[in-house]
């Protein structure tokens, strides 16, 4: 894709909504309409002459059988609370209680920072919450239901005993105070020196976002004063977090405070931007050597793992929220970098990213009808063309089961539709199709930054299968 053809448009999924998040509520609510047949079969009960048709396929309802229950299993919206699973996060997260404490008001394709800090510091917490998706005005409109509650419409806003809050930082704190006994985020008052630098902390945070966003937004001689800007306050930022020593985070410590809730959403699409649109490299040149410890320290905290988007989802889901995004010359290698790595994933099959691989599949498994009926839309491809359809959906399944048992079992399935592909005289076709999914994935929306990559290796893998057939 060219460079131009994303800057300022919503090219992931804004205007159509995503094959992902939109089936898997269908399913969740046994809704009727375009969804249902993929809904019911999600919960194993139907398989359709398609399953069986064209390409001997091993048919999806096997296919979710090799899933771990674990990531297919619908008890998830009361059953106890067992780990964090991305489309939990999207409805109600009890942490073992009864009922939700609080109503979450987020945006739909989890984009939004401010949402994002408030939903960790929930999970932070484990406060049992309900969550409400609210479009962004990006990509969809708003329920009149919320715009009485918030006029401005802006999220994230937090509802509780019938008072509606909004400013992630006000609610962050307001949390803070009304669940005190839940996992406290801030230092004891009798820890004067670390209670006395959350307030300079917490507004630093502020400036550095105000001193990004004018870069991101400014061009020409704007953009040396704003990368001279952001440079003086990642060196203060960085400065800042050498202040304790005892561990990555803000305050110290093995354990994220209020403070770097604060901080993870917009350093994190800082350190994505910041290089694709600006060629400046945030982590991995040592100048900010504070700042990459403490990445490393956000990134071995589960619930942030969970929540946390990756530079390809940033640097797409930025232009429609802030405006038209300049693009200087010198970023273009990180521009390539970041363009090409849907289409370089490989897929990684090991012991330790069984979980990963698994959330993938199950992605894959619970959306496969949707994600069939984007990618053909994708690929200029008629919704009409059965044909077509049954290949790709089969394309799919070799994916799926590349991800749960591996190339060889994959490579094995392939060869069950091999002669259908061939005879089909569509290689091509699928190959694009394929490819335009790999794109497609938005994190943590749509499966988790640690399952995205391999979700996109596993089509990768899929379209390699298919250029060897077509090369002999
Ligand atoms: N100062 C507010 C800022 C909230 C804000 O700007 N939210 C944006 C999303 S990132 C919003 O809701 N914009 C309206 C929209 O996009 O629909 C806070 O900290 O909560």
């Amino acid at each position: 894709m060219a460079q131009g053809a994303f800057v300022g448009t919503p090219t992931l999924s804004a205007r159509l909504g995503h094959p992902f998040s939109r089936l898997q509520i269908a399913a969740r609510q046994g809704r009727s309409g375009r969804s249902t047949l993929a809904a019911r079969r999600c919960r194993g009960t139907i398989m359709s002459a398609a399953d069986q048709s064209v390409a001997h396929t091993v048919g999806w309802t096997a296919v979710a059988k090799k899933i771990d229950p674990f990531w297919m299993a619908p008890e998830y919206e009361t059953g106890p609370y067992r780990s964090s699973r991305p489309w939990e996060i999207e409805t109600q997260r009890l942490f073992g209680h009864k009922e939700p404490a609080l109503t979450f008001y987020r945006d739909t394709f989890f984009w939004c920072p401010y949402c994002e800090k408030v939903q960790l510091q929930l999970e932070l917490k484990q406060i049992p919450y309900k969550i409400v998706k609210i479009n962004m005005n990006c990509y969809g409109s708003k329920p009149a239901e919320f715009l009485r509650k918030v006029r401005n419409g802006l999220l994230p806003a937090v509802e509780m005993n019938g008072e509606v809050f909004v400013e992630s930082t006000d609610i962050m704190y307001l949390i803070e105070n009304r669940f005190a006994s839940h996992h406290p985020l801030l230092p004891p008052k009798t820890d004067r020196q670390r209670s006395g630098d959350v307030d300079r902390m917490m507004k630093l945070e502020r400036n550095l976002a105000g001193s990004w966003l004018n870069l991101l937004r400014g061009g020409g001689m704007l953009s040396a004063l704003g990368r001279r800007a952001i440079q003086q306050d990642l060196d203060e930022v960085n400065e800042t977090l050498g202040l304790y020593s005892d561990g990555p985070f803000f305050l110290g410590g093995n354990e994220p405070s209020l403070v770097d809730v604060q901080y993870c959403s917009f350093l994190e699409r800082i350190a994505a931007s910041v290089p694709y649109f600006q060629g400046l490299e945030v982590v991995g040149t040592g100048r900010w050597r504070h700042i990459e410890a403490w990445f490393e320290g956000m990134d071995s905290v589960p619930a942030y793992r969970h929540l946390k988007g990756d530079a390809y989802t940033h640097v797409r889901a930025l232009p429609p929220q802030i405006g038209r995004c300049p693009i200087v010359e010198s970023a273009k290698p990180f521009v390539d970098r970041v363009e090409s790595a849907p289409l370089k994933q490989v897929l990684l099959f090991t012991d330790e990213n069984r979980a990963d691989r698994h959330e993938a599949a199950a992605a894959i498994c619970r959306n496969y009808a949707a994600v069939t009926r984007d990618a053909m839309k994708g690929a200029q491809i008629s919704a009409d063309d059965v044909a077509f359809e049954r290949l790709f959906d089969a394309a799919l399944q070799c994916a799926a089961v590349a991800l749960v048992d591996g190339p060889e079992a994959a490579r094995a399935t392939y060869q069950q539709s091999a002669p259908a592909f061939a005879a089909s005289g569509r290689l091509d076709n699928l190959a694009a199709a394929l490819a335009y999914e790999a794109r497609r994935v938005c994190t943590p929306r749509d499966m988790s930054v640690a399952a995205a990559p391999l979700f996109q290796g596993a089509l990768n893998f899929v379209r390699a299968e298919l250029g060897a057939a077509r090369a002999s």
